[in-house]
């Protein structure tokens, strides 16, 4: 069935609406077709994508390996496609996306330019009533989105900003043209994942570059490298053994964490192991010991031989300085890049920290800071998004009793969920990689492909049981909320101010909202759940409303 807007107004009845036609929504379409279900995609862009559709900035690129940053779930697939490198860039992850959804011809059943605007469960029918800003109106027996964890942008509302008259962009919000920087003089605020990965390109094309740094950051060289035919050869015919070590793995990678505590070496031991670390690159010195997150003492020692690396690198010593993190190593998301400490050594580059002299205003010209205002052609915000519940909270969803999902989590103040997939109160709902999963902290396709076969399977156990509704207890999502909040309390994650903490958005509640026992562990969890009949759900059947 081709999706067209032809009959707006009527009712449309489906099994299912997915929410983004992302690396979630793509797959969880591809399921739900297989097993029969008719459904509708929605999905604000004009293709496929989601995240790689969005952020198209200079530079952007995945940082988990290739041969795992895909669909692991059909080997057909797995062998038909070849990365170009260990750490390819976003027009090839989105052509990889494209070739997906080719593949096994998705485009039909999802209709794009087309927002999901609200959607409420109508407790006679127990169904999902679900409107679009296109005017469609669609009932549909599940409800599930796949929306992102980290895809509405963080704007700052900073003073003047309708007053400036160069061009301004957000990195999460990409133009499709390229944009050009040749001879302009070019302003990047923010320096996360986004900022570390598009200044070092940008630098090279402008005439110059003023980075506004708020917070310094850890990085480590990606090491990125073209693969060669014998090694794509090779992962293509360990299929079986490294979808089993993703499967199986803390976040979802081929690799392991090292066997030591960072304290169980010398000195000497620890330089030679960190330094054997920065050279492979990617996600070697996060994983190089076990206990990098949990064990303070060694978290800094960590954190001071990449304060070095910087120190070497940097070679105007007032600069390092300012680049120098002074929190947790990995307590923000771990950033791996190409020449952005180098980057600060060209002529053409400042740094100018905004955490000592604040931004006070958006001028017509440029940028004013407490220090004196910056002349810019160009405006790069590199601020990142408004992280695990803000998508969600774009959409108005409401569920029993016509209470607002964003009511029910206090906005993000109080967000329960049920193993980060389901939410007391909000029947048949399903929240693919939602907060309090492991997702974010981890290798998201292989985190996507977890949730999505655990919401199919339960689909079909539903369908198969005539079961009219799925919704979690109450207790259910105290007790998961509670055990989410002592594992992150555990760990050092919570002792930095992050976008993992909300403390990126002003006025957003704080609280870390993501599931840091591991992608391994959480599987167990929820296969467990399943083994056990469901455990922590309600489930009603016909009609009837009869609880099981
Ligand atoms: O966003 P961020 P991002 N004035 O929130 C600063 C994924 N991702 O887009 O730290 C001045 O990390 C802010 O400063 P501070 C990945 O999961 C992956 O870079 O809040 N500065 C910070 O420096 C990543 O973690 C890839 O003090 C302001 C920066 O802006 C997540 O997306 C690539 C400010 C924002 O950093 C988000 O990354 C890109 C203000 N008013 C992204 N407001 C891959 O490699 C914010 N900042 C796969």
């Amino acid at each position: 069935m081709r999706i067209t807007n032809e009959h707006q107004g009527e009712i449309v009845h489906v099994d299912a609406v997915v929410i983004g036609a992302g690396f979630s929504g793509l797959y969880m379409l591809y399921r739900l077709r297989e097993a029969g279900l008719s459904t509708r995609v929605y999905e604000t862009g004009e293709g496929v994508g989601g995240t790689w559709y969005w952020n198209r900035y200079p530079g952007a690129r995945c940082d988990s390996e290739s041969i795992c940053y895909n669909y692991t779930f059909s080997e057909e697939l797995y062998k038909e496609w070849s990365w170009s490198s260990r750490f390819p860039e976003q027009p090839e992850i989105l052509k990889y996306l494209n070739f997906v959804a080719d593949k096994f011809d998705l485009r039909p059943d999802i209709q794009f330019r087309t927002r999901v605007t609200s959607a409420s469960f109508d407790e006679e029918t127990n169904r999902w009533n679900i409107q679009t800003d296109q005017g469609d109106q669609v009932s549909a027996k599940y409800f599930i989105t796949g929306v992102g964890c980290i895809s509405t942008a963080n704007i700052p509302n900073i003073k003047g900003m309708d007053n400036y008259e160069g061009e301004l962009y957000h990195t999460g919000h990409w133009p499709h043209e390229k944009v050009d920087f040749k001879g302009k003089r070019v302003g990047v605020v923010g320096t996360g994942s986004s900022g570390i990965q598009s200044i070092p390109v940008i630098a090279k094309e402008a005439k110059h570059l003023t980075v506004f740094q708020r917070t310094p950051q850890y990085s480590v060289p990606a090491k990125n490298h073209p693969y060669t035919e014998e090694f794509l050869q090779k992962s293509k015919e360990n299929y079986h053994s490294m979808r089993e070590l993703m499967r199986n793995s803390v976040g979802g990678m081929a690799f392991k964490y090292g066997e030591n505590s960072v304290l169980d070496h010398t000195p000497e031991q620890r330089r030679e192991v960190l330094e054997a670390a920065w050279e492979k690159g990617g996600w070697a010195v996060l994983s190089a010991y076990n206990d990098l997150l949990i064990n303070e003492e060694g978290n800094l020692l960590v954190a001071e031989f990449v304060r070095s690396k910087i120190r070497e690198i940097v070679k105007d010593t007032e600069t390092a300085e300012k680049l120098l993190p002074d929190h947790y190593y990995g307590t923000k998301r771990a950033i791996i890049d190409t020449d952005y400490f180098e980057t600060y050594n060209r002529e053409n580059v400042l740094l100018v920290d905004v955490k000592k002299a604040p931004i006070e205003e958006i001028t017509s010209n440029g940028i004013r800071t407490e220090e004196g205002e910056y002349e810019l052609d160009v405006i790069v915000f590199a601020t990142g998004f408004d992280g695990m519940t803000g998508s969600l909270f774009k959409i108005d969803i409401r569920g029993r009793d016509n209470v607002a999902l964003k009511e029910k989590w206090g906005n993000g103040a109080k967000t329960k969920t049920y193993l980060g997939l389901t939410t007391a109160g909000f029947p048949n709902l399903f929240m693919l990689t939602g907060p309090e999963s492991p997702s974010v902290l981890g290798n998201m396709p292989a985190a996507i492909e977890q949730h999505v076969e655990w919401v199919m399977d339960c689909i079909e156990y539903l369908q198969n049981n005539e079961i009219e509704v799925l919704e979690a207890k109450v207790e259910s999502e105290e007790k998961w909320s509670q055990h989410c909040r002592e594992l992150a309390d555990s760990t050092l994650y919570t002792k930095t101010e992050s976008w993992y903490t909300g403390a990126n958005i002003e006025g957003k509640a704080k609280g870390f909202q993501i599931y840091v026992g591991g992608y391994n562990e959480y599987r167990k969890i929820c296969d467990d759940v399943v083994l056990n009949g469901y455990d922590g759900f309600t489930l009603v059947t016909g009609k009837a409303n009869k609880v099981i």
